[in-house]
């Protein structure tokens, strides 16, 4: 089997490291906080000492960090990835950033003589845990392949979408529509029970109906018990919003409800919420 790297264990990086330790890959891992390798050190993973050192060593490196800002980090300087990444080795980012950023690492790894794929994921904390992510690959179709063992194990489904690129093009799609549908339904929680309805109620008749979906269903009853344990953070989303928005921009697209949204979300960051669940949105519209 092949070694993998695995770059980033926040929430999502820890729960993907982990099935691939599971599954019986060899994995070595590492983190800017050194201290979140430890779990997966105990669960059979080797610790890496740099980026650089990860893709040195294994056939295939992925990565899972927060935005645009720190998987470039990643690539980057004397222990960046480009620095330790050989002829043919592979390199894939599963973070959530721009298109333009994944070309920006794309070029990297390919100058540096290594093959790269953009993979973002659709899914939070729990499909990370189940192995259930929607895996959105973009870029090397070669790197693909080898890489489609591991996509098993931490999705249930991996298309390939073409050029680098469309990944991120993608995920940014789908997590505006999110965003936009999670502001919408927070506002029409918050008027219901303003009215005087039930909100249990409102999210059964919502869920009986064409609008029944799981974000509504889990998200629903996380804001009627107040609890916004964090699965998705609350400021990533921002930063999703935030970059579908630059797209809409490029490419002259208007997007009038995702900038509503957008507003939304800063407004909940500007309220501490930033490392809050999603789901806290619906303190700052209630
Ligand atoms: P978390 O739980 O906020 O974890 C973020 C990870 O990114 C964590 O490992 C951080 O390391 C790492 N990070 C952040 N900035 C840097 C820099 N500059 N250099 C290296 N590493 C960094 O996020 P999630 O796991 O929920 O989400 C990950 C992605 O999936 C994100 O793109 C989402 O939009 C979707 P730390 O532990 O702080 O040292």
């Amino acid at each position: 089997m092949i070694s993998v790297g695995f770059l980033g264990l926040g929430i999502m990086g820890k729960a993907m490291a982990a099935n691939l330790l599971k599954a019986g890959f060899d994995v070595t891992v590492w983190n800017r906080n050194t201290a979140k390798c430890e779990e997966l050190v105990a669960l059979g993973a080797h610790q890496g000492t740099t980026p650089k050192d990860v893709a040195a060593h294994c056939d295939i490196t992925f990565a899972m960090v927060s935005d645009p800002e720190a998987a470039l980090a990643l690539c980057q300087g004397p222990d960046g990835v480009a620095a330790g990444i050989g002829a043919g080795r592979g390199y894939v980012d599963m973070s959530t950033v721009d298109d333009h950023t994944s070309q920006t690492i794309s070029d990297l790894i390919s100058q540096a003589g290594g093959r790269f794929l953009e993979a973002p994921v659709s899914g939070t904390k729990k499909p990370a845990e189940d192995g259930t992510l929607i895996i959105l690959a973009a870029g090397d179709a070669s790197l693909y392949q080898d890489a489609l063992p591991a996509f098993e194990v931490m999705g249930k489904m991996s298309p390939y979408l073409g050029d680098v690129g469309q990944g991120a093009n993608m995920k940014l799609v789908v997590n505006m529509m999110m965003g936009g549908m999670l502001s919408i339904f927070s506002e029409g929680m918050a008027l219901g029970q303003k009215a005087g309805l039930d909100g249990q109620q409102i999210l059964d008749i919502v869920d009986a109906g064409a609008m029944a979906n799981p974000m509504f269903k889990g998200k629903g009853a996380m804001l009627l018990n107040e609890d916004y344990t964090t699965s998705f953070p609350l400021k990533h989303m921002q930063k999703d919003l935030r970059l579908a928005i630059a797209l809409g921009d490029q490419l002259e697209q208007p997007l009038p409800t995702a900038a509503i949204a957008n507003e939304a979300f800063k407004q909940a960051i500007k309220a501490g919420l930033a490392d809050s669940d999603i789901a806290a949105v619906y303190k700052v519209v209630k």
